[in-house]
């Protein structure tokens, strides 16, 4: 069975999607994910001009050869770009793989190791009363984990708040340029804390509490604000500081047991490596299109098993549903899965490009039995969408420093 022709499809339900479609000689079709957000067009041309054309004639059941040849084969190695046009054929394989053996993927990757996929959902609002107003809707919904994001009174937009927009918050469409958006830490601080206090206070102490510190705090700043928030018992404090110099979370670990997460914006186990096997993290949160598919992810998960680091991956809705069902796979298949992130299945047009059969209900996925991935692709629908020029914002401090978004 051998790969045929590879087409690559970028549309814009809502956000930008780079979806990669795979046929082999005997008819078979496999989809990739390879968004990257804000840089769809860099995936696009990596595809079209380095990787598809020496792809052409191969074995489509060789994936893990494929994979070693676009990753230890090529001088330039790793990279977002790179990564994700790996992760993309990767996926397309594995679904052709499953759709061959008429089993969905997980059965391939070893079976499940639980009846269905834990999901933690997002709760924001411009004040602590609104956010948690939210989250108590979301725990009468079923979820038991949800990530809390509340506005820093002061600054103008806070990340993970939506406001008055109807979607996301790095919204796509009519941005020429990337938005700028300020940053403060002792008023952000301030504001968290009181957060998460009074979430106790409304919440009790069973639902899992969560919250995404998105890098904009020094290594101190994290050691000191997982500190304060010990009292209130949170599943995890997620991108507490950057981590390229990795030494950074010893100095946050020395000084807190709040649970650390890190990882959406990794591309490979080496990014991974010295944060896991030296224990200063709790849960990894690579993504499939991010970290080079499911043959990248299955080996860091099961790396991470080996110093009780769980896989918790990342879920924005910048990740398009065939990332969404591969990560389904893999978390009903780990042993060492922890939670999953979870912003909802989207807009209709989103539904209408992909169509899946993963059944979300009280706050846990059913995944779908459907051989391979289980999505489909609308491609007239994808076609009738097409790609619109959006970037993530940017962040300065009030001085206007450059500093991390
Ligand atoms: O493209 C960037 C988003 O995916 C990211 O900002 C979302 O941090 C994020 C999260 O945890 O979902
Ligand atoms: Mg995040």
């Amino acid at each position: 069975m051998k790969i045929d022709n590879i087409e690559v499809f970028v549309s814009c339900p809502g956000r930008n999607f780079v979806t990669v479609k795979v046929t082999t000689d005997d008819g078979v079709t496999g989809l990739g994910d390879a968004t990257v957000n804000g840089r769809e067009q860099a995936v696009v041309a990596m595809l079209q001009e380095h990787v598809i054309p020496c792809l052409i004639g191969r074995d489509a059941h060789g994936i893990e050869d494929i994979w070693q040849y676009l990753y230890r084969g090529v001088y330039w190695r790793k990279g977002p770009i790179n990564m994700a046009a790996i992760a993309a054929i990767d996926m397309a394989l594995w679904d052709i793989k499953g759709k061959v053996a008429g089993l969905p993927v997980y059965q391939l990757l070893g079976g499940k190791s639980r009846k269905a996929v834990g999901l933690y959902a997002h709760a924001n609002g411009e004040t602590i009363e609104q956010t948690l107003a939210n989250a108590e809707q979301h725990v009468r919904n079923g979820f038991g984990a949800v990530r809390l994001q509340s506005a820093v009174p002061g600054l103008d937009v806070t990340y993970g708040v939506l406001g008055d927009k109807k979607d996301y918050f790095e919204l796509q469409g009519n941005r020429p340029l990337p938005p700028e958006e300020s940053w403060s830490t002792p008023k952000y601080m301030e504001m968290i804390v009181e957060l998460f206090a009074e979430a106790r206070r409304r919440l009790g102490n069973q639902v899992q509490l969560l919250h995404d510190v998105h890098s904009r705090l020094t290594p101190i700043e994290s050691a000191r604000l997982g500190k304060l928030l010990e009292p209130y018992n949170l599943m995890f404090m997620e991108d507490a500081s950057i981590a390229e110099n990795q030494d950074n979370y010893k100095v946050i670990r020395q000084h807190t047991t709040t649970p650390l997460a890190i990882g959406e914006t990794y591309n490979t186990i080496w990014d991974c490596k010295d944060l896991i096997q030296n224990q200063l993290i709790d849960y990894i949160r690579v993504a499939a299109t991010h970290a080079g598919g499911i043959t990248a992810l299955r080996r860091i998960t099961d790396f991470a098993s080996l110093y009780n680091v769980k896989l918790a991956p990342h879920g924005a809705p910048d990740l398009s549903p065939v990332c969404f069902a591969a990560h389904m796979h893999l978390d009903v298949w780990a042993p060492n899965f922890g939670v999953q992130e979870f912003v909802g299945l989207g807009n209709e047009q989103l539904q209408q490009v992909f169509q899946h059969n993963h059944q979300v209900h009280d706050g846990m996925v059913h995944v779908s039995d459907a051989p391979g991935l289980g999505v489909e692709l609308n491609e007239e629908a994808a076609l009738a969408l097409p790609y619109k020029r959006s970037y993530l914002p940017v962040s300065r401090l009030e001085d206007g420093t450059m500093w991390n978004w």
